[in-house]
């Protein structure tokens, strides 16, 4: 029986039997931050999952979301998880990377062809993996990895068919320096710039173009600043759903496992969610003016392969890290 809610209760009636921690201390408030839209699958499936541990906890676990970047950008928020200011936040895997490298293995740059192949890695050694390298960080990763998506290329000027479309053009890709390397490589003008600026970076033309799955360009409504979507595939991501580690040790296991059931279970969903929208999605975005085209994989691939990229990077996550991603995805490069 749960008695986290009982805490306060408990140190009026002394032989209630709650655990002393929680007497003391009593209900466990912790903030979850990210960088999407509130009306994104993930902060959706987070806000239900958040109230079934309210719910089932007797108020006794009360997490509250900030959506939207409001307590900062990406960068700002991982500072804020390492400090212990910040409790929780979804973070893109590759966004991740600037301070745990390993974790941008999975957007390596037209590796994974399909969410199967995507969904085994992550639920296996590849996952695995990196979820060791995030708790020598010191930060908590709960085990369902949330979906991010497939990326593709928009653009306020021309569609991209080749390699050659991209020569020159300037693109704003995350915080990401496996993104910015691929980009170059692909002869574009990649720039970081996180999420939260992203839709002014476009507006106002710093950046001509961007990348992100549908369900990203659809609730960001980059729509209404880019005029094409070309289907390019290029590679995907996920977040993993974090906690500082510190403070994670201070959550009694049971109200620890709590909330990994019901949180890992949303994320399940949330991978649904998405599927399932992205049978829709193009016909969506294209009614919001968007112009699509597919686009042939094959020559970004050769191109990227010709520059070094492959080689470079496999030198920078070493062997085992490879290894496992081959297994998962394939040859990779
Ligand atoms: O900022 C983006 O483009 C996002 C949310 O897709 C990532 O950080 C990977």
């Amino acid at each position: 029986i749960l008695t986290a809610g009982l805490g306060a209760a408990a140190a009026l009636v002394p032989g209630l039997g709650a655990p002393a921690v929680l007497a003391q201390s009593g209900p466990v408030t912790l903030k979850l931050g990210n960088n999407l839209p509130p009306s994104h699958s993930v902060n959706i499936r987070l806000r239900e999952a958040v109230a079934a541990i309210a719910a089932e906890t007797n108020n006794g676990l009360v997490i509250t979301i900030f959506p939207s970047n409001q307590l900062g950008s990406d960068s700002d928020m991982m500072s804020q998880l390492r400090s212990g200011a910040l409790e929780m936040a979804t973070m893109p895997g590759t966004v991740l990377s600037t301070l745990i490298p390993q974790t941008s293995l999975t957007g390596l740059g037209f590796t994974f062809t399909d969410y199967a192949k995507v969904w085994a890695a992550m639920d296996g050694e590849v996952g695995d993996h990196i979820r060791r390298a995030i708790e020598k960080a010191n930060l908590q990763p709960f085990a369902a990895v949330w979906d991010n998506g497939f990326r593709q290329i928009t653009t306020s000027t021309r569609p991209i068919h080749t390699p050659a479309d991209l020569k020159g053009f300037k693109i704003r890709v995350p915080v990401v320096p496996l993104w910015v390397s691929m980009f170059s490589a692909l002869g574009a003008a990649p720039t970081s710039i996180p999420l939260s600026e992203a839709y002014s970076a476009l507006q106002t033309r710093i950046a001509d173009g961007q990348e992100n799955p549908l369900a990203l360009i659809d609730t960001a409504k980059f729509y209404e600043v880019q005029k094409y979507c070309s289907l390019t595939n290029h590679a995907w991501d996920g977040f993993w759903l974090l906690s500082g580690g510190k403070v994670w040790r201070t959550i009694p296991p049971d109200l620890q496992a709590v909330m990994a059931r019901h949180l890992d279970a949303a994320a399940r969903q949330q991978r649904d969610d998405i599927a399932k929208a992205n049978l829709d999605l193009q016909r969506t975005i294209e009614a919001k003016g968007l112009v699509f085209n597919p686009v042939d994989g094959a020559p970004f691939q050769a191109r990227l392969k010709e520059a070094g990229f492959y080689r470079q990077w496999r030198e920078r996550f070493g062997p085992e890290a490879w290894g496992l991603l081959q297994r998962y995805a394939g040859d990779v490069g």
